[in-house]
C-alpha cells in the first residue's frame, strides 16, 4: 500500500546520483553532499561554515525541578564572517544525577520562548540534559531586512545572495553553536546528542541535524511543509503559501519554485532528501492527528520515502506496517522513527516521552 501511495507522489529519485549512477553503501557520503547541496541552493540557503571557536560564560545558576537539577544560564559567543562576533543566551538544565561517571543524553532544544512546550520536572527525572535557546534571541522571526541580531553579521549591507541562508539556517547554525558548549560537558554522552524543535523549529531541527553530524538523534515535531512532509500533493500548507507568508525563513532562490503549486512539484528534490541527509544517524518524525496544516500522512510517507538510504547501508530504515498510521501508533524500531499523537499542533509531554525513549534505546 505504501509503495502505491508513494508512486502517486512522483518523487525525485533519492537513490540515484546526479550523474545517473546508483547510490550504494560506498558512495553514500557523496550522495549526502548532493542532497544537502540542492536543499541549500533551492530551499534553506547555504549552511554557514564554522569560522572559529565558540566560547561561553555562565551568568546565573539556580536549583530547579524540585531541587533535582540545576539551571545554568549561559551566554554563548561565536565569531561571525564580518570579523565580529555574536552572543546569544541559552538555558541549560542539568540533572544532578548526571556526572562524568554517569553520562546522560542531551537535547539541544530550539524554542519559541521559555518555558512553553516543556515538562521540566519530568525531563529532569528522566535524567537528560536540555540546552534551550529561543529563536528570537538569534534571528528575528519576522521581516527585518537582515538588519537585526545575527542577520547583519552574515549580510552587512542587507543584500542577500540567491543562496544566502534564511532564518531557518540561522537558527540551525545557533543550534550547532550551542552543541559546541553541550559537547564540552563531561556529563554528556556524545553518542546521544539530540536536536529537537516544534513546527517552524521542527524544520530548523531537521536542517541542523542534516548538516551537523554531531547530532546523533534528530527530532521533528509537527514540522509539516518544508519540514518532514512531502511537498508533492501535500494537503494543508504549500510551498507557494509558506513562501508568501514567511519568505525570510528560506533563501531567495526558493521564490523561483514557489511561484505556483506546479513549479513547487517540479523541483529536483522533495523533503525525503532532508530526512535522508541525516543517514546513517537517526531521525524521528512526530505528527499530530488533527494537524492537517502540517499533513501527518505526507510526514509518514516521507519517512517511508527516506528509508532506502539506510537500507542501502544494511541498516534498518523505517520499520512500519504497510498501512497509514492511526492515533497512538509509534514506530521506533528503525533508524527512522515516527509517532502519531492524537490531538492538535503542539510539542506535548507525549512527544517528549517518546523522544526520550528513542534516544535511550
Ligand atoms: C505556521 C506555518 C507552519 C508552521 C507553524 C509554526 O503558521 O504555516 O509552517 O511552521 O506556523 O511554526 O507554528
Amino acid at each position: 500500500m505504501l509503495k502505491e501511495l508513494l508512486e502517486e507522489r512522483g518523487l525525485p529519485a533519492l537513490m540515484t546520483m546526479r550523474d545517473g549512477s546508483p547510490v550504494t553503501a560506498e558512495n553514500w557520503g557523496e550522495r549526502r553532499r548532493e542532497l544537502l547541496d540542492v536543499l541549500e541552493e533551492m530551499e534553506y540557503g547555504r549552511f554557514p561554515e564554522k569560522i572559529g571557536e565558540t566560547t561561553w560564560v555562565e551568568t546565573k545558576q539556580e536549583r530547579v525541578a524540585a531541587g533535582v537539577a540545576k539551571l545554568h544560564e549561559m551566554d554563548i559567543t561565536f565569531p561571525t564572517p564580518d570579523g565580529e562576533s555574536f552572543t546569544f543566551p541559552a538555558h541549560v538544565y542539568i540533572p544532578d544525577i548526571a556526572s562524568a561517571e554517569n553520562k546522560v543524553p542531551a537535547f539541544v532544544f530550539i524554542s519559541f520562548g521559555y518555558p512553553r512546550y516543556f515538562p521540566l520536572e519530568e525531563l529532569m527525572n528522566e535524567g537528560v540534559v536540555i540546552a534551550e535557546f529561543v529563536m528570537n534571541d538569534v534571528a528575528k522571526d519576522g521581516e527585518d531586512n537582515w538588519s537585526t541580531l545575527l542577520a547583519p553579521h552574515f549580510f552587512p549591507d542587507g543584500k542577500r545572495p540567491g543562496d544566502g541562508t534564511g532564518k531557518i539556517g540561522m537558527w540551525a547554525y545557533a543550534a550547532s553553536r550551542l552543541a559546541d558548549y553541550v559537547l564540552s560537558l563531561d556529563c554528556v554522552d556524545p553518542a546521544r546528542l539530540g536536536v529537537v524543535g516544534h513546527s517552524r523549529l521542527g524544520k530548523t531541527a531537521l536542517w541542523a541535524g542534516a548538516n551537523d553530524e554531531r547530532f546523533t538523534h534528530v527530532f521533528s515535531n509537527d514540522s509539516g511543509c518544508s519540514g518532514a512532509a512531502i511537498t508533492r500533493k501535500k494537503i494543508g500548507e504549500t510551498f507557494p503559501r509558506i513562501c508568501q507568508v514567511f519568505p525570510y525563513w528560506f533563501c531567495e532562490n526558493m521564490k523561483t519554485i514557489s511561484v505556483s503549486i506546479e513549479a513547487s512539484e517540479r523541483t529536483p528534490f522533495d523533503q525525503h532528501f532532508l530526512l535522508a541527509a541525516v543517514c546513517p544517524r537517526k531521525v524521528y518524525v512526530a505528527s499530530a492527528g488533527e494537524d492537517d496544516w502540517a499533513d501527518p500522512t505526507s510526514e509518514y510517507l516521507c519517512c517511508a520515502a527516506a528509508s532506502p538510504a539506510w537500507e542501502a547501508q544494511g541498516l534498518c530504515g523505517f520499520a512500519a506496517p504497510d498501512r497509514l498510521p492511526e492515533a497512538w501508533d509509534t514506530f521506533a524500531e528503525g533508524n527512522v522513527g515516527f509517532h502519531l499523537r492524537p490531538g492538535t499542533h503542539f510539542l506535548s509531554r507525549h512527544d517528549w516521552i517518546r523522544y526520550i525513549r528513542y534516544i535511550k534505546a
